[in-house]
């Protein structure tokens, strides 16, 4: 369980030959962004790399993949790897399949995280919170030097993960410092109109026509309007056949309302309810109303899972924990 800096993990990256790269489930931008440029890095750098993605590339990500990736971690052989790499991945069991048993993974590994719940689990470990993205660390170990150059394209899949984890800078992780890693990635070729084009100028008109139902119809607040949330019912998953894996685009469309300060969605579990829930102030942490829920991720955006029968219990819950943090102050 050492700590180590981004000079020593570059040192980990040069001394080993066969990598085996892997990232949380339900992959988003920084989570591809980050992978596909550790991937791309290893190949240029000459060795041997492989990426173990947990599910399919979310369609919008499919432009950026690079290719050698394998989806299913069934019938993996550790004989063909010497080293494993987690990127973006505060539980090293959210990391790719849940059939792999992790206790047992007979390869050293590196972390390299920016969530602050981070386990630091592996063998070495370099988790940053004060890193915008998993990417920005990336950025940092590949600029130590650790084979091969930074491509335009490497330094686009960088960029990607930063863009997508400060929501385009405009989320509270936006910062000097990342807006210079930034520009650094434009001036090594980054594709900037490329990725804001396929980021978020094209989205699917279904998607948009869901979300306009949603917020007819589904858009209910609370704490005089200080909460807002969408349940989402699985009709209408259906009618639009929209993809819910990622909720980004929702989230966005919460939190853009005026005096909103705690945005939720909410989904129908097995279990109950899932909820993915976002904070427009650091003084309202959505990271503690997540960890009562035995769910985790940042301060200002976390998800958990709410134990109830009904929606009407659910949402009663989901009103509590809110009041709980917005009365805080
Ligand atoms: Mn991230």
């Amino acid at each position: 369980m050492n700590k180590i800096n981004p000079e020593e993990a570059a040192g980990l990256l040069r001394k080993y030959d066969n990598f085996l790269i892997a990232t949380h489930e339900n992959p988003d931008g920084d989570a591809l962004g980050s992978s596909f440029a550790m991937l791309e890095y290893l190949l240029l750098a000459g060795k041997k790399a492989e990426l173990l993605l947990p599910e399919a590339i979310p369609e919008k990500y499919r432009d950026f993949s690079p290719g050698a990736c394998r989806n299913y971690a069934s019938g993996l052989d550790w004989a063909n790897y010497d080293f494993i790499i987690y990127l973006d991945t505060p539980i090293q069991k959210r990391a790719a399949l849940s059939e792999l048993d992790f206790a047992n993974i007979p390869l050293p590994g590196l972390n390299i995280d920016h969530h602050p719940d981070n386990m630091n689990y592996a063998k070495w470990n370099l988790v940053m919170p004060e890193a915008a993205a998993a990417a920005e660390i990336i950025f940092m170990i590949f600029k130590a030097g650790a084979g091969a150059k930074i491509t335009p394209n490497i330094a686009g899949l960088l960029l990607l993960g930063i863009i997508m984890d400060t929501g385009c800078f405009r989320f509270d992780n936006t910062s000097p410092k990342i807006m210079r890693r930034a520009a650094e990635l434009l001036e090594l070729g980054a594709d900037y109109h490329h990725i804001i084009s396929e980021m978020f100028f094209s989205v699917p008109l279904t998607q948009i026509e869901f979300q306009a139902e949603l917020v007819s119809h589904h858009l209910k607040r609370a704490c005089g309007g200080r909460l807002a949330w969408f349940y989402v019912p699985p009709e209408l998953i259906k009618k639009y056949n929209v993809n819910m894996r990622n909720t980004e685009g929702l989230i966005e469309t919460l939190r853009a309302v005026q005096d909103t300060e705690i945005v939720v969605i909410m989904q129908k579990h097995e279990l109950g309810f899932k909820v993915s829930m976002r904070s427009k102030n650091p003084e309202f942490s959505v990271g503690s109303i997540a960890r009562k829920l035995n769910g985790g991720g940042h301060e200002m955006a976390a998800g958990g899972l709410i134990r109830a029968a009904t929606l009407a219990e659910a949402e009663g819950i989901l009103i509590e924990h809110a009041e709980g943090v917005l009365n805080a102050l």
